[in-house]
C-alpha cells in the first residue's frame, strides 16, 4: 500500500521535472501556470464547484455524474473512421495494416497492450479532425466548460486496448491508464470517447466512479494510481460504473473522476478519444487544434453543423 506521503512526494517530483522540461519548449509564463494548475488542481483548487443544471441534458448529467452517454455514432461513419485509422497508422519499421483484425493481432505478436495508436492532425483532410468539428459535441464541451468555443482546443486520437497473452512489454513506465487516476490536463477539460468496436466487461472496458469528480478528499490530491479501496474509502458517496456498449456507443466524461480502462481478457477494443481544453496551455499539447477557425491546422471557416 502506497502511502499519503510517498505519493506526495511523487506528486511534487513528477510536477517540478515536467516544469524543468516544459521550460525549454513552451515559453517561462506557460510552463509556470502549468506547474501551479498541476500542483494545485489535484487538491480542488481551481476545480468548477458549479452545479447549475443549464445547458442541456449532456451537460446537468456531466455535472451530476462525470459521465453521460451522448449521440451514437452510425455505422458508416464507424466504418470511415476505421478506414482512415488502418490507411494512416504503421506498426514499427513502416508496417502497413489492411484490416483492423490485422493491426490488432499484429500488436498481439509484439505483445504491446497499449500502441501509440493516431492523432488527429487539425487539418481538413483528416477524418478524426473533420469528426471532432461537430457542433453537438463542441456545444456539450462549450456549455459544460463555461467557455465559449473560440476558447476551445482540441486533441483527439483513435488507440486500441490489445488482448496480450501473458506479460505485456511495457515500452516505458506507463500503466496505459489501467489503474484509477484522476486527469489534470488543463483548468478546464472535458473527454469524449466513442467506441469503435463492441465493448462489454471483458473487452478493455472503461470504468468511472460516478460523481467522483466533485469530491477532492486530500488524501487523493496527489497525482498518483489509485486502488478501488482507495478510492471508495475516500468518497464513500462515489459508485463505480462500467461503461460497455456496442461499436457506436459514445459518452463525455469529466475525467477529473477517478476512471481507469481496463486489461482485455476477451476482446481487442478500438475507441475514439477526444479531449476538449481551454486554450491556455494549447502551446504545451502539440497536437493540439482550434475547434473555432484558422490557427495551427488549416481550419478557415467554423465548424460544420452536425451531421451525427
Ligand atoms: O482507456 C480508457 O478507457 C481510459 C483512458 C484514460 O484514462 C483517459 O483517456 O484519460
Ligand atoms: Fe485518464
Amino acid at each position: 500500500m502506497t502511502s499519503f506521503a510517498s505519493r506526495l512526494v511523487g506528486h511534487l517530483y513528477l510536477t517540478s521535472r515536467e516544469f524543468v522540461l516544459n521550460v525549454t519548449t513552451v515559453r517561462f509564463d506557460v510552463a509556470l501556470n502549468y506547474f501551479v494548475m498541476r500542483l494545485l488542481s489535484p487538491f480542488g483548487l481551481f476545480r468548477a464547484k458549479g452545479t447549475s443544471s443549464s445547458g442541456g441534458e449532456e451537460v446537468s448529467g456531466l455535472r451530476e455524474n462525470g459521465i453521460v452517454e451522448i449521440r451514437g455514432v452510425e455505422k458508416d461513419k464507424r466504418d470511415s473512421l476505421i478506414t482512415f485509422f488502418c490507411e494512416r497508422v504503421a506498426g514499427k519499421d513502416g508496417k502497413k495494416f489492411n484490416t483492423l483484425p490485422d493491426y490488432f493481432d499484429y500488436y498481439r505478436r509484439e505483445k504491446i497492450q497499449r500502441p501509440t495508436g493516431l492523432f488527429a492532425t487539425g487539418r481538413g483532410d483528416c477524418a478524426i479532425t473533420n469528426f471532432v468539428m461537430n457542433d453537438y459535441l463542441i456545444d456539450i464541451a462549450s456549455r459544460y466548460l463555461g467557455l465559449d468555443r473560440k476558447n476551445i482546443v482540441a486533441q483527439a486520437n483513435i488507440d486500441a486496448l490489445i488482448r496480450v497473452e501473458g506479460a505485456r512489454v511495457k515500452l516505458t513506465n506507463y500503466d496505459d491508464a489501467l489503474e484509477f487516476h484522476r486527469d489534470i490536463d488543463s483548468y478546464k477539460f472535458l473527454k469524449m470517447f466513442v467506441y469503435l468496436t463492441d465493448c462489454f466487461q471483458g473487452d478493455g472496458h472503461h470504468e468511472v466512479y460516478l460523481g467522483s469528480h466533485r469530491y477532492t478528499p486530500l488524501s487523493l490530491g496527489p497525482i498518483a494510481r489509485y486502488t478501488n479501496a482507495e478510492v471508495e474509502r475516500a468518497i464513500p458517496q462515489a459508485r463505480i460504473h462500467f461503461v460497455e456498449g456496442r461499436a457506436g456507443y459514445a459518452f463525455a466524461e469529466d475525467t477529473f473522476a477517478f476512471h481507469r480502462g481496463t486489461k482485455p481478457r476477451t476482446g481487442d477494443r478500438l475507441i475514439l478519444n477526444i479531449e476538449f481544453m481551454e486554450s491556455t496551455f494549447a502551446s504545451l499539447y502539440e497536437r493540439t487544434f482550434p475547434v473555432w477557425s484558422a490557427g495551427r491546422g488549416d481550419w478557415s471557416r467554423p465548424p460544420l453543423t452536425s451531421d451525427l
